[in-house]
Order: structure tokens, then sequence, then C-alpha cells
């Protein structure tokens, strides 16, 4: 049985690469800082009561800003995989927490590695580091490939920066089977909610039900190449079983503004919307209602702009080349972005009924404006 360890196993990634590895059979086990609530949500119907002999999901408590705690568990462990995928990994969040991010993202990717070679394991274990389309930054070239300069435009960008090339010089260095995906944006049903995409169909689902009245927003001219998590998380496996250790573009090579997601998610509940005015002034209204469910005044303003999502330095056009996947591991993505859309909408539509139900019966729900 093959064992793999999962750094960020209660993130979105995280909850979906457990399943696709249990699925291939290896005992996974993750790390799970401590919080003071359950933050399992997206791993709880993968979870087994530590009393149960030969459990194939086993968590621990850790943090990546703790070298002693991740060299011990890489020794329990033993790992034949490492998948570091734990970070703080909002990009606005960034400018506000640029240290921690720089330890969390830049030198926890060190110390994973670090412990490897430390517990000479380097011959055993192979490594996949999540990089970011966010290191191509202000645009040099389009669509972006693994030879396109870097140019990073945030700490979140810049500590990755740091990664990427550590896990580079630990391969080059001490002949370590360590590689960088590079994945352009990946969204699905359990994206963070405070993310563009999820932040959207939340929203439109929310004002589709009468439970919100506006979405406020940031730069709706910003594009971006959308994924599904679930087409990436089985790249990353592939990227850890090809003979050779690389580093590798994963994308879907389609680029879409932030406005044009909006207007794709509205049209799932069957909301026509249309915009009006430039900058800071622009607003969305409904033009148009063809879902006899949902009791949505036309000509309402339900999208403004919001100068505060703003960001000090932007990352304007993302799109990707993944000729080498598609190519040298076969990597076909099963998901295009109506599927993307229609996936989460559907999912928070039902979330957001189960909400309207609660707010019937006279119990609070609540929606962070992040
Ligand atoms: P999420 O934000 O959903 O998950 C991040 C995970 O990292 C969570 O499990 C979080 O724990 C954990 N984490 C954060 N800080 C620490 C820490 N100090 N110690 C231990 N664990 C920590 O991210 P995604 O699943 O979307 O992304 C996975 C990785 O891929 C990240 O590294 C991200 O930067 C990178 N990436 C993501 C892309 C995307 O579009 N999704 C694209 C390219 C790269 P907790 O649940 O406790 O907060
Ligand atoms: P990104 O994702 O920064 O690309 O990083 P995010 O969804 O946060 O932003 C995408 C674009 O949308 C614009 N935007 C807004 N963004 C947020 N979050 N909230 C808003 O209200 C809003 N309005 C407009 C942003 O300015 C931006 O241009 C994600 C993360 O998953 C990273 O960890 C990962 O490395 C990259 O994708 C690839």
């Amino acid at each position: 049985m093959k064992v793999a360890f999962i750094t960020g196993v209660t993130g979105q990634d995280g909850a979906y690469l457990s399943e696709f590895l249990l699925k291939k059979g290896y005992q996974v086990h993750g790390l799970k800082r401590r919080a003071s609530m359950f933050n399992t949500d997206r791993i709880d119907h993968l979870y087994q009561d530590p009393h149960i002999e030969n459990r194939n999901f086993i968590l621990h408590y850790g943090d990546m800003t703790d070298s002693t705690n991740l060299i011990r568990l890489i020794q329990e462990i033993q790992p034949d995989e490492i998948y570091n995928l734990a970070a703080m990994s909002h990009v606005q969040v960034s400018f506000e927490i640029p240290e921690y991010t720089g330890n969390a993202d830049g030198l926890g990717t060190l110390r994973i590695l670090d412990a490897v070679r430390l517990l000479g394991l380097e011959k055993k274990t192979r490594i996949y580091q999540a990089s970011t389309s966010e290191l191509y930054g202000k645009v040099q070239e389009v669509p972006q490939s693994e030879t396109t300069p870097f140019y990073p435009r945030s700490p979140y960008a810049v500590a990755k920066m740091y990664a990427y090339w550590i896990t580079v010089n630990y391969r080059e260095a001490y002949g370590m089977y360590a590689c960088n995906g590079i994945l352009f944006n990946h969204e699905s049903p359990i994206r963070g909610e405070t993310f563009v995409t999820r932040k959207i169909t939340r929203a439109a689902s929310r004002i589709a039900l009468g439970l919100q009245d506006k979405i406020y927003l940031g730069n709706l001219d910003a594009k971006r190449d959308w994924g599904h998590a679930k087409d990436y998380v089985r790249m990353m496996w592939m990227i850890l079983q090809a003979e050779e250790a690389e580093d590798w573009v994963i994308a879907t090579g389609k680029t879409t503004p932030v406005r044009e997601f909006v207007r794709m998610a509205f049209a799932e509940v069957g909301v026509e919307l249309e915009f009006k005015g430039e900058g800071v002034e622009e607003k969305g209204y409904v033009k148009a209602c063809t879902n006899p469910e949902f009791q949505i005044e036309i000509g309402k303003e339900v999208l403004a702009v919001d100068p505060k999502y703003f960001r000090p330095t932007e990352v304007d056009l993302l799109i990707g080349d993944a000729t080498k996947a598609n190519t040298k591991l076969g990597w076909i993505p099963e998901f295009d972005l109506q599927d993307l859309v229609k996936d989460m909408m559907k999912n928070d539509v039902k979330l957001m009924q189960k909400d309207q139900f609660l707010k019937e019966g006279g119990y609070n729900t609540f929606n962070y404006f992040e």
C-alpha cells in the first residue's frame, strides 16, 4: 500500500486529493491545524474512528511554521509521496499578513524539503509543491507556460516564488524527486467562500432566493483561467507518477473576465443581468428572470463595485498553456467553465435553500460580506 502525506488536507484541494488517493488504494495521512472549532467540513465524509484498526485516512495536528512537528510526522509516516498543499492561499489577505504568508508558504516548503533530506528519505519520498499561476503576475507573455518569466505581484506570490525555487534547488542539489505543479485557478462547490467564484455563486443563489439584496465585488475586468479542482488534483497525482521530476503548468487554456463569471452564475438561476456604468460606478441590474421559482424584481440593482476589494497590485490576465501536461502526461480536463459554474450553482442553491428554510423557521443565518 502506498502512503501519502497531504499538508492542507482540510482545504479544497486537500479534500479532493484525499478522496482521489483513497480510491487508488493509498493510505492517506493529513496535516490539520488545531482550531477552536472543528475545521474538517470538507473531509468529514472520509473521517475514520481512531479506535478502528487498519485505518487508511489518518489526521495529525501540525503547522507549516513548526519544523519539529513536520520532521517528527514525516519520520513517523515515512511517506512515499508528499503533497504540500498547505498555504495561506488568499492573495488579497497576503497584503495584510505578509510576514506570516512568507513563513507558512515560503519557509513552510523549505521545512518539508529539508525534513525529507534530514531523515535520509531523498530516494524514497516524492514531493509535489503547490505552485501557482500567480507567479506570472504582471503580464510578460500570453499564454503562460513553463518557460514564461515570473513577475509576482503580491506577498503571496513572492512567498510562492521562494517555494518554487527551493523545490527546484533541492531537486538539483540533492537529487530529490520534487516537482512544481504551476496550477492556474481551480474552483469547485467546496471552494473557500471568499474567493471570487464562490463568493459569486453563493450570492447569486442567495439573491435569487430573496436572502440577500446585492453582491459587492472589486475588479470585474480581471481575467482568469478557471478549471475544476477535480481535474487538477488528478494531475497532481499524475505529476508524481512521471518518470522524471519536472515542473508542469496545469490550465484550461481559456480565460474569462470576472464580470462574465457573474453573468454565467446568475444565468443558472434564470436571471439575466445588465451591466451599466464604468469602473467604481459600474452596477448590475436584473434585466429578466425566466425561472418562476425565483421571484426577483426586474430592474433591481444586485451588483455594485466596492474599491475595498481592489488589490494594491493586481494580476490582470492569466491564461495558461498546458501543452506539456497534455502531451507528455496525457492530462485532459473533463470539466469546462460552463460545467464548473453549473456544479457550483447547483450546490449553492441547495445550500441556500437550507438557509431559507431555517430563516422561515425563525432562525438566524449568516452571510459574511468578505
Ligand atoms: P485552501 O485555502 O482551500 O486550503 C489551504 C489549506 O492549507 C487548508 O487546509 C489550511 O488549513 C492549510 N493551511 C494554511 N496555513 C497553514 C499552516 N500554517 N499550517 C498548516 N496548514 C495550513 O487552498 P486550496 O485547496 O485552494 O489550494 C491548495 C494549495 O494550492 C495552496 O497552497 C494554494 O496556494 C495552491 N494553489 C491553489 C490554486 C487554486 O486555484 N485553488 C491555484 C494554484 C495554487 P485550514 O483549513 O485550517 O485553514
Ligand atoms: P486569485 O483568486 O487572486 O486569482 O487567487 P480570487 O478568486 O481571490 O481573485 C480572482 C480575481 O477576482 C478579482 N475580484 C475579486 N476577488 C475576490 N476574492 N473578491 C472579490 O470581491 C473580487 N472582485 C474581483 C480579484 O481582484 C482577482 O483578480 C487564487 C487563489 O486560489 C490562489 O491561492 C491561487 O494561487 C491563484 O488563484 C491561482
